[in-house]
């Protein structure tokens, strides 16, 4: 699949800092000091709506993660997916009487307009569910093979005792996985099954319901989570350096998705740091496609809301807070958007190396934006109070702010 145009990113004097990250697996910061080479896999949207404010948080985070790479002057090896075939895919089309593939088309095409304006650098590899399949079933086959998989009328489950680590992402205890499995696209109460919390691999075709070869495996589709890791492995390897998404995907997504990439390849652990965004919410509940309380991008954006202010709404929560979507955050943003576009129209101003520091500190401290954005407001506080001298100053917290932080003034 293509995903969208990068907008450019200036580079800057200097050099930035390597990155101190929270990963949820250890509990604790690690500092990710990658090669010359950074990898990430983001996992991409389930495309049966458009995209709101939850899916837009949870990109910019990892896209800050990029750009603080980009400063280090490595380069990104970035792959996120779109699962462009799944249940709530599959049943939101069957309730609106459309086409399924028209539906994952038109909303994946949305969300590319919506990352591009809001300047989210796109993935080297942007890759759909379905045209992964191929690479999907031999992954299966050799999950069956080795014992660490088994058929269960026609449907394969990986047995989570496959993996030694099993449970080391979430560190969830066994009675809150059960309950998140149910609630999150699992079948805890199937009979038949080793272990309540194997999640299925690959589910034989079902009347009604899109199928695809699957070799040994027979005609069926694939599961979710075996998606994803056929995906990092095939285009990033073992021990990729960061595996994002919303702290929704902690439990079973990334747990389970780490176990199959782990019983495959013998190798621990699949990726170096697990970092996953706060959840944003509307009128006091997550924001989420199945229970409609949203607020689209799209529709901000036809409203006439210019993307860098959505962008500056997003930049003032920490990542890993669960915040509140409201009319007066996006109120926040405009305001000051309004401020630093005035303080950097100004010919000269105060000199302005030593914030291109603070920016660049406050992101490597595991991605403090609202500690960015207050370094940046005491500047323009300064530059409108008392301006400055220095004709260099203004272009260079333009240059910093959209290298960094992804808002173009
Ligand atoms: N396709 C799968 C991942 S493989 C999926 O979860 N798709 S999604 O469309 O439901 O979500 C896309 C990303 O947005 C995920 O990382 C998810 O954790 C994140 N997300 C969803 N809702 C919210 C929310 N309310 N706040 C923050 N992030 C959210
Ligand atoms: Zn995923």
């Amino acid at each position: 699949m293509h995903a969208w145009p990068a907008s450019e990113v200036p580079a800057l004097p200097g050099k930035g800092r390597d990155l101190r990250i929270h990963d949820t697996a250890t509990g604790g910061r690690v500092t990710l000091a990658p090669g010359p080479v950074a990898r990430i896999y983001v996992c991409g949207i389930t495309p049966y709506d458009a995209t709101h404010m939850g899916h837009a948080a949870t990109y910019n985070a990892f896209d800050l993660v990029q750009r603080v790479w980009l400063d280090t002057k490595r380069q990104v090896h970035y792959v996120q997916n779109v699962t462009d075939v799944d249940d709530p895919l599959l049943e939101r089309a069957i309730r609106d009487g459309i086409d399924w593939v028209g539906l994952a088309e038109r909303e994946t095409a949305l969300f590319r307009e919506d990352m591009t304006a809001l300047r989210m650098l796109p993935p080297q590899h942007y890759i759909g569910a379905v045209e992964a399949i191929p690479g999907i079933v031999p992954l299966v086959e050799r999950l069956r093979d080795s014992g660490a998989a088994y058929e269960l009328d026609g449907d394969v489950y990986f047995s989570v005792e496959a993996d030694p680590h099993f449970g080391q992402v979430s560190n969830y205890g066994t009675e809150l996985m059960r309950h998140l499995s149910a609630e999150r696209g699992g079948d805890p109460d199937r009979p038949g099954k080793k272990n309540p919390l194997d999640p299925m691999l690959w589910m034989a075709a079902r009347e009604g319901e899109p199928s695809w070869d699957g070799g040994s495996l027979g005609p069926g589709r694939p599961g979710w989570h075996i998606e994803c890791v056929a995906i990092a492995l095939d285009h990033l390897g073992m021990g990729f350096d960061v595996q994002g998404g919303g702290s929704d995907l902690i439990f079973p997504h990334h747990e389970m998705g780490a176990s199959h990439a782990q019983a495959l390849t013998g190798e621990f652990p699949m990726a170096r740091a697990y970092v996953h965004a706060g959840m944003v919410a509307l009128d006091g509940e997550k924001m989420s496609k199945s229970k409609g309380n949203l607020v689209f991008v799209s529709a901000l954006r036809r409203d006439g809301v210019d993307p860098a202010a959505i962008r500056l709404a997003l930049l003032s929560h920490h990542y890993r807070a669960d915040w509140e979507w409201t009319d007066q955050v996006l109120q926040d943003a405009v305001d000051r958007l309004e401020r630093w576009r005035a303080a950097v129209s100004r010919p000269d101003g105060l000199p302005a190396d030593a914030l291109v520091e603070e920016i660049r500190d406050a992101l490597a401290d595991d991605l403090d934006a609202p500690a960015a954005l207050a370094a940046v407001d005491r500047w323009v506080a300064a530059q409108t109070a008392e301006g400055g001298t220095d004709e260099s100053a203004p272009g260079l917290v333009s240059r910093s702010v959209d290298a960094l932080l992804g808002v173009a003034l």
